[in-house]
């Protein structure tokens, strides 16, 4: 199925630090690798997916306690070698991941305590150099709509640019839930201000959770949102790839972070498909032309 119905995969955990850097220098690709390589072989196109974030990071680098120019030199390592593993074979990269907190400041990770935010450049500018050819993306959460914390992204990647960082694009994670779905003028707003910028748009990791059991009633309604989505990011010009986190309910990162909720992707558990896959194939054939 996986191979059938889409054309660009995004590795859900495979590229990150813990994975392909676990212990200092020991870089190991073997499994992002599996994903690359099932890519290729069905003439899909792979995200890379994610430099620098904050979680699924190895020990040495949780209990790390470097300087400004240790942290420097670990992330320029880091970049070049995994970037540069996987040059001319992915579309993009997912450079930064969630650098914003949720109340609009700026994380508090380690490395923003040493480094303040010129660990934002200083990682896009490693990726540029390893690859200077391949777009580069800031992904994030909670972004999708307008306010506080999506405008606080704007004014990060605004700063960037004026910076001259090289950064090319945004990732809109879309993760929703059946409390609250983004008003759909919003989300198209926020997509043609970040367009503004000249960034492109990716919504990169789309699901919406409920509260299990479902009822039909919410699978029309968790329907609904995935088509507003997607209708959203086709009439955007600045926007060409959609992306789900996941297409079965049976493999989800949902049920292991919210106890009593899941049910968030397109199939259901034995991969058949939900109302909305049939929303979004509808969507797909029967959009407006463009
Ligand atoms: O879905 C991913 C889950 O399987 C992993 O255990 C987790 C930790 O690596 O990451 C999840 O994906 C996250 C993504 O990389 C960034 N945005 C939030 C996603 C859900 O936590």
């Amino acid at each position: 199925m996986l191979a059938r119905e889409f054309d660009v995969l995004t590795p859900e955990r495979s590229m990150k630090f813990e994975r392909v850097q676990p212990l200092r220098g020991d870089f190991t690709f073997a499994e992002a690798d599996t994903v690359v390589n099932f890519a290729e072989a069905h003439d899909q196109r792979v995200r890379g997916h994610a430099l620098l974030w904050h979680q699924m990071i190895p020990d040495w680098i949780r209990d790390a306690r470097f300087s400004r120019d240790e942290w420097k030199s670990v992330f320029r390592d880091h970049i070049h070698t995994v970037v540069g593993q996987y040059r001319g074979r992915v579309i993009c990269w997912d450079v930064v991941n969630e650098a914003v907190s949720d109340d609009a400041g700026m994380r508090g990770t380690l490395w923003h305590t040493a480094m303040g935010e010129e660990y934002i450049d200083w990682a896009f500018h490693c990726a540029h150099e390893a690859d200077p050819g391949v777009p580069l993306f800031y992904n994030d959460f909670g972004t999708d709509d307008l306010g506080p914390k999506s405008n606080a992204v704007y004014a990060l990647l605004k700063r960037l640019l004026e910076r001259g960082v090289p950064i090319h694009g945004v990732g809109l994670q879309m993760h929703l839930t059946q409390q609250w779905f983004p008003p759909v003028h919003e989300i198209a707003e926020n997509i043609r201000r970040l367009a503004d910028l000249g960034l492109r748009v990716h919504i990169t990791e789309m699901d919406v959770r409920f509260r299990r059991p479902m009822t039909p009633g919410k699978l029309a309604r968790q329907a609904t949102a995935y088509r507003m989505a997607l209708q959203v990011s086709l009439e955007a010009a600045a926007c060409d790839v959609f992306t789900v986190w996941g297409y079965t309910d049976r493999y989800s990162w949902v049920p292991s972070h919210f106890r009593g909720w899941g049910a968030a992707l397109i199939c259901d558990q034995k991969l058949r498909p939900k109302p909305a896959y049939r929303a979004l194939a509808a969507e797909l054939q029967d959009g407006p032309e463009r």
